[in-house]
């Protein structure tokens, strides 16, 4: 029997990615057990569920092992590397010289787990003069952002929402309980729920899981968030009960603000959201009474009617109210490695999109755009798509239009680990070691940074990304330019003697090689992370993150400990990285430094936001008439819940889930006993996009109206070459057009559908 080995690593299954011990059979390539890692900084050995089933991710039959070509009937062909990715780049090369960079995009570049990747996916960028990225961010995140660009200056500006420190939390469009979303988050919600000295609020349509916690819930109808927030604000308002003090110190325009919410009329929109009055007035002045409140939102008012409105909303409660920037309050925080940039308006010269004029927001493109941007003559749509860390047709809206556009690609690339739907669209598909077989990390966690090493050799075949972003490069006839003094420079600093060598000759080289400046990730695996020990070079990059962040941050980093200053502190934070198997916290901010993160340039928040109030005093007074569509498709779905047993479509293999295997859909009793429902029963659900299969399950969790279902199901699984799918696929029945008119974020949260019994 092998001798089992244990490796510390972090859980790629969402966006918290704590720490994991794997016990691993070296022989078998088996994960046979995994733990919470202690030492883990964040998670300190928590792990939910999930976690002990990454075998699952790790071992399957849809691993890729080989790169790929499609034949023209439709089938793949194994090739070389070789081949596939000289081919791959002439055919860049093509589209990029005939049409211009701008006709190719870049779609993904990391999920969950894996970040590292992304970050040569510019260098491949950069070749092909593209600035278009299109991601699964950009269908969630942005209209947040967009806000953020507004209120504090830049769009990459982040706040954390520490809910274990506050003594009133308010949890809006979210179930930390299956979705996590904050650490330990099943801990952490059960003190709040048991301690009599704190309040938990949950605001949510579906009785869920974290709703059953709470001291108030607010069973709000679907999408109406807007009206409910306006609500609270209007009583803060109008009972004055504002920070003024905060107001003054830290913020500019609440007197612009003022008007619109003195005007609200706060009862009549309780009752268009389907709350109380009594309930909303007890939140707002509870809120503005508590000593620190914390506000915890996510996809419930992200993907949902008013998206981009809603996340000004959210914000505007606690800062109106002055929980903001202090302990036990939502306040600002840093990136060692900022996920996203800022994007200037269109109107200030902002870059939009080729074909529909459609504004990026932190740099990003939204995926609800992206069929059309394709499906189109216009001379510069896209003909080029190169696809790394996500299942598109999977995961973004309307399945059915993006195959319909792919087709009409001249290039399309998929970069993966497994034979997905989308891998199926592609031309060329390449194959990708998985995120336990190479240097892999994550920045979504602020103030903290974990670099974690290979459990495991990589799956034969298989190439990480860095190397094969490299490649691209080289056969794209990029990287002609020597960089041997780089590489001897990052020898010498390895030596005892040799600090300081490679910063200078990066410095020098950063004048005289434009190879440095354009593919800068590249040239630096090529040279200091060619001298790293362990194999690490795919993490030389973060050598020069580390000097940025020193440069910018030196007394954020004395507080987490760390000595020197200048270059000598990013190398400590760099060898600090390298050497830390469960993660490094990067920085510490005390409060009084935080208001230096608001970009504004009196470091003041600016509450007035023209178009969101615009936005505000155009929401419908009255409960609209029944419209023909909601009388066509009676119900609303929210599309794309999360549960005990999905996690995107990071997992393939449906044995992985211990319960629900299908993800059944959910239905309110009565309407089940109208329509003759019974729990097991196949049910049809149709609108004018598409229409799915799915088994039904019936709660009183859903009120009379609403039906749930999970997102990241319907994936086609090998079982014995037959594809067979388990579980229906969201996104079958959702549109590129139902979403937020200035983000382009979708509405899956409200999605309008028919039910109906399948007649056996
Ligand atoms: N188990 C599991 N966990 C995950 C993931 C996963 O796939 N599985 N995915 C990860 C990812 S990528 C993300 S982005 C997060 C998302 O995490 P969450 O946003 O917390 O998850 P969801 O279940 O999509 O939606 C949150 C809640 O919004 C509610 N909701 C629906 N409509 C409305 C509405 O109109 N108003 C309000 N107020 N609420 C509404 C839903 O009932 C649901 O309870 O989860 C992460 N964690
Ligand atoms: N209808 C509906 N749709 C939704 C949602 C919803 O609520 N409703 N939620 C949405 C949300 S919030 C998100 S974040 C998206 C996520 O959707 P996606 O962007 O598709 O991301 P993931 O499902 O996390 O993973 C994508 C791919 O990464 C691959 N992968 C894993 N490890 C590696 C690796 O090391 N290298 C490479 N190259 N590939 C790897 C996996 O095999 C998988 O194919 O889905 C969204 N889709
Ligand atoms: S909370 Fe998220 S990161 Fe942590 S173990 Fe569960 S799925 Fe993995
Ligand atoms: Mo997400």
């Amino acid at each position: 029997m092998a001798i089992h080995t244990h490796h510390k690593s972090a859980c790629n299954l969402c966006s918290l990615n704590c720490g994991i011990e794997i016990e691993l059979n070296p022989e078998t390539r088996e994960f046979v057990k995994i733990t919470g890692d202690k030492d883990h900084p964040l998670s300190q050995g928590y792990i939910c569920q999930k976690a002990t089933r990454i075998n699952y991710y790790q071992n399957h039959k849809q691993r890729l092992t080989s790169p790929l070509r499609k034949r023209i009937d439709g089938t793949f062909e194994k090739i070389s590397w070789d081949e596939a990715i000289q081919e791959i780049a002439d055919k860049l090369v093509i589209i990029r010289d005939t049409h211009g960079g701008e006709c190719i995009a870049y779609a993904g570049g990391g999920g969950q787990g894996n970040h590292l990747g992304g970050v040569y996916a510019s260098s491949l960028r950069a070749a092909c003069n593209t600035p278009y990225i299109y991601s699964s961010l950009a269908q969630e995140k942005t209209g947040n952002f967009w806000v953020h660009g507004k209120l504090f200056g830049r769009q990459n500006t982040m706040y954390t929402e520490p809910v274990e420190d506050a003594e009133y939390v308010v949890i809006l469009g979210s179930n930390p309980l299956q979705s996590h979303g904050i650490q330990k988050a099943r801990h952490v919600i059960g003190e709040i729920s048991r301690n009599p000295n704190k309040t938990l609020v949950v605001i949510d349509p579906r009785r869920t899981e974290t709703a059953k916690k709470a001291d108030l819930f607010l069973q709000v109808k679907p999408g109406k968030d807007a009206w409910l927030m306006s609500a609270i604000l209007g009583i803060i308002v109008q009972e004055d009960l504002v920070d003024k003090q905060f107001l003054n110190e830290h913020t500019n325009g609440y007197e612009g603000i003022k008007p619109h919410f003195l005007t609200i009329p706060t009862e009549k929109y309780a009752e268009i959201a389907g709350i109380p009055f009594s309930q909303v007035q007890e939140v707002a002045r509870g809120i503005s009474k508590a000593k620190t409140m914390v506000l915890r939102s996510d996809l419930g008012i992200e993907m949902s009617y008013n998206s981009t409105l809603n996340a000004y909303l959210a914000r505007l409660i606690f800062l109106i109210t002055g929980h903001f920037g202090k302990h036990g309050t939502n306040h600002l925080t840093t990136w060692l490695f900022p996920l996203l940039g800022h994007s200037l308006d269109p109107e200030e010269g902002g870059l939009t999109s080729q074909v529909t004029k459609t504004r990026g927001i932190g740099k990003l493109f939204p995926p609800n755009i992206l069929p059309l941007e394709i499906d189109n003559d216009h001379p510069k749509r896209i003909r080029g798509l190169i696809v790394d860390s996500s299942n598109p047709i999977v995961s973004w809206a309307d399945t059915q239009a993006q195959q319909k556009a792919y087709k009409r690609l001249d290039l399309m690339v998929v970069i993966d680990v497994a034979m997905t739907e989308t891998a199926h669209e592609a031309h060329y598909i390449l194959p990708a070691s998985s995120q336990y077989e190479k240097y892999e990390s994550t920045f979504f966690q602020e103030n903290f940074f974990h670099l974690r090493k290979p459990v495991l050799d990589p799956l034969e075949g298989t190439l990480s990304e860095p190397e094969i972003y490299t490649r691209l490069l080289r056969a794209m006839g990029e990287l002609s330019h020597d960089i041997e003094d780089l590489k001897e420079a990052a020898i010498q600093e390895r030596t005892k003697s040799g600090h300081g060598t490679f910063q200078k000759a990066f410095m020098q080289s950063s004048f005289s090689n434009p190879d440095v400046k354009r593919f800068g990730p590249v040239v630096l695996r090529e040279s200091l992370g060619e001298a790293l020990p362990d194999g690490a070079a795919a993490a030389g990059p973060l050598w020069f993150t580390a000097q940025m962040f020193a440069n910018k941050y030196p007394e954020e980093m004395h507080k987490a400990g760390f000595k020197g200053k200048n270059q000598e502190l990013g190398e400590e934070l760099f060898n600090k990285i390298l050497n830390s198997p469960s993660g490094v916290k990067v920085s510490e901010r005390s409060f009084d430094d935080h208001w230096k993160l608001v970009k504004h340039k009196d470091n003041k928040i600016n509450l007035y936001i023209p178009e969101m109030l615009e936005w505000l005093n155009n929401l419908p007074l009255e409960l609209k008439k029944i419209t023909k569509l909601e009388n066509d498709f009676p119900f609303n779905l929210i599309a794309g819940e999360r549960r005990s047993y999905n996690a995107n479509t990071i997992i393939r293999n449906p044995e992985w889930r211990k319960k629900d295997p299908e993800g059944a859909l959910k239905i309110n009793p009565i309407d089940a006993g109208l329509l003759g429902i019974q729990a097991g029963d196949t049910v049809r659900l149709s609108n004018e996009v598409g229409q799915l299969k799915i088994l039904s399950s019936i709660t009183d969790e859903v009120p009379e109206g609403v039906l749930s279902m999970p997102h990241g199901h319907g994936m086609k699984y090998d079982e014995n070459q037959n594809y067979k799918s388990v579980g229906a696929m969201a996104n079958m029945l959702t549109s590129t057009d139902h979403c937020d008119p200035l983000a382009k974020t979708p509405y899956h949260k409200n999605v309008r559908v028919k039910l109906e019994k399948i007649e056996a």
